[in-house]
């Protein structure tokens, strides 16, 4: 990933900093350097079963990490981009042992350690799209307690794990949470359980999204399309979870890892074509459970059905018969593309984009801010003055205004302060977008226009603070202000 312009500046200032300081504070800044320069890291986290293990190969575009009913993970996985194929399994008393992926090109079921001995398992792949992504798989939360599973919260945040694997896992950047039902009160609990217990992580919604996974199982009837119940419900829960999570986006995972990792072969296409040449009454038997799918007699070989069910499911099969039936010659490439863009993934993608590539800068210079301040609260009291003077110097440029403004945004979109909605999203504009045109609402208008416009809008905010304003309405206020005052500066 290209880094961007405040974690570059971020970077140069560790780079100032570290012969300043001691060997205890110059650990944190040369760690905090390092992972400037690395891809925003992004850990799945869920209930036991929710399908993260399914979203990650989607994500990564290959199947590797194993989802079969039975398996689970139990242990934090970390998915890299590397020059080649890597697998290391790396112990909690530090040492590292490699293992080759699988013949099916997956991290094998059996470790050379057992589970429990294990801090983590690094994976490398040679996968374009771990270029700007490092993806972190997580242990499932348990189902029945409100808080993570103990297994889980030792394994992501225990203090003797070795440095690499702390460093691997503590400091996820972003979270994507991942859940199945409609969310219930110790789903957010877990949530926030799961934020509270990484330091590095704040709750904010800015760095958190939510999927609302298998909306593939909420198709009101054979063949039928889930999303028209989906998006609905989707969108409650993404009202119910504002203050933790900035959108909730219904995903099929299983679609998306069949259609993103190429899994879908010439012969399983072939095999629902045949499927969809069945008469009407026939295929309708076959298709009214998972059980009568691969029971019932007829054509298609049951391992071949079994495949096809691992793959789809009952709604997938469904879906690419209908395709089949309306259009008997769609190849199968065009088949996985149709299954792609019904899995909800597209939308997925552009949040992702939006949350975690435009604002990955802000989140992860914000994070490295954090964690320099918190080492000066924590560290060697000779370091304190270098460490916070540092931070204040960045601090105060004017590009780094971003970060209270995010902040600013993600009280008011959450809530916790609340203003009109017309302020409300000037306020997400400012803070989301570089572009002039569309901050101002104008998007065709001359620069000078522009100019008069921020202004206009700087001057609108301070009066809102000085007057009618609560003191937390006042305090963002006074930061929209200052932006808007910046934008101007800049359109100047
Ligand atoms: N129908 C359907 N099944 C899915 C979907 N996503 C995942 N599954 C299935 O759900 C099961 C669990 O998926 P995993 O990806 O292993 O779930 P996980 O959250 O990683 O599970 P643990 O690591 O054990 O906590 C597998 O059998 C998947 O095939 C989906 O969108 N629709
Ligand atoms: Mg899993």
């Amino acid at each position: 990933m290209v880094a961007g312009q405040l974690s570059t500046s971020v970077a140069s200032m560790c780079e100032d900093l570290a012969p300043k300081v001691s060997d205890t504070s110059r650990a944190v800044v040369e760690d905090v350097a390092s992972r400037l320069g690395q891809p925003l890291r992004v850990a799945v986290a869920g209930r036991l079963k929710a399908g993260k293990s399914t979203l990650v190969n989607a994500l990564i575009g290959r199947r590797v990490a194993p989802t079969a009913a039975g398996e689970c993970t139990r242990v934090v996985t970390q998915f890299r981009y590397g020059p080649a194929d890597r697998i290391d399994v790396i112990a909690r008393d530090g040492r590292k042992h490699a293992v080759p992926l699988d013949a099916a090109g997956m991290i094998p079921t059996s470790l050379p350690i057992p589970a429990d001995d294990a801090a983590l398992i690094d994976v490398q792949l040679s996968s374009d799209r771990l270029r700007d992504l490092i993806v972190v798989d997580t242990p499932g939360l348990q189902s029945v307690n409100t808080d993570i599973s103990d297994a889980a919260r030792e394994m992501l945040f225990s203090e003797d794990i070795d440095d690499d694997s702390r460093e691997a896992v503590a400091g996820a950047e972003a979270i994507i949470y991942v859940f199945t039902q409609q969310v219930r009160s110790d789903d957010i609990e877990a949530l926030e359980a799961f934020a509270k217990a990484s330091q590095q992580l704040s709750s904010s919604p800015m760095n958190s999204l939510a999927l609302y996974n298998k909306a593939d199982k909420l198709s009101p009837g054979p063949g039928q399309d889930p999303w028209p119940v989906a998006t609905p419900i989707a969108a409650d829960q993404a009202t119910i979870l504002k203050r933790a999570v900035c959108d909730v986006v219904p995903v099929v995972g299983l679609l998306a890892e069949t259609a993103e990792a190429g899994l879908l072969t010439a012969a399983d296409c072939e095999a629902l074509r045949t499927l969809a040449g069945l008469d009407e009454e026939k295929r309708a038997l076959m298709l009214a459970s998972a059980g009568l799918f691969t029971s019932t007699e007829g054509p298609v070989d049951v391992e071949q059905r079994k495949r096809l069910l691992e793959r789809l499911d009952l709604y997938g099969i469904n879906f690419a018969i209908a395709h089949l039936q309306a259009n008997p010659h769609l190849a199968t490439g065009e088949l996985v593309r149709l299954l792609f863009a019904a899995s909800g993934f597209p939308r997925l993608r552009s949040t992702l984009h939006q949350i975690f590539g435009v604002r990955a800068d802000v989140i992860k210079a914000g994070w490295a801010l954090s964690r320099l301040e918190a080492a000066a609260s924590s560290g060697p009291a000779g370091d304190r003055d270098q460490l916070r003077g540092a931070v204040e110097q960045i601090v105060a440029r004017p590009e780094y205004h971003r970060l209270p403004l995010l902040e600013a945004a993600a009280q008011v979109t959450t809530g916790q302060v609340p203003l009109p909605e017309e302020m409300e999203s000037e306020v997400a504009r400012l803070a989301l977008t570089d572009d002039a045109g569309t901050v101002l609402g104008l998007p065709e208008a001359p620069r000078a226009q522009l100019r008069r416009s921020a202004i206009e809008a700087a001057s609108r905010w301070r009066a809102f603070a000085n007057g009618g304003a609560t003191p937390a309405q006042a305090r963002v206020a006074n930061v929209v202000h200052r932006g808007f005052h910046l934008l101007a500066q800049r359109l100047g």
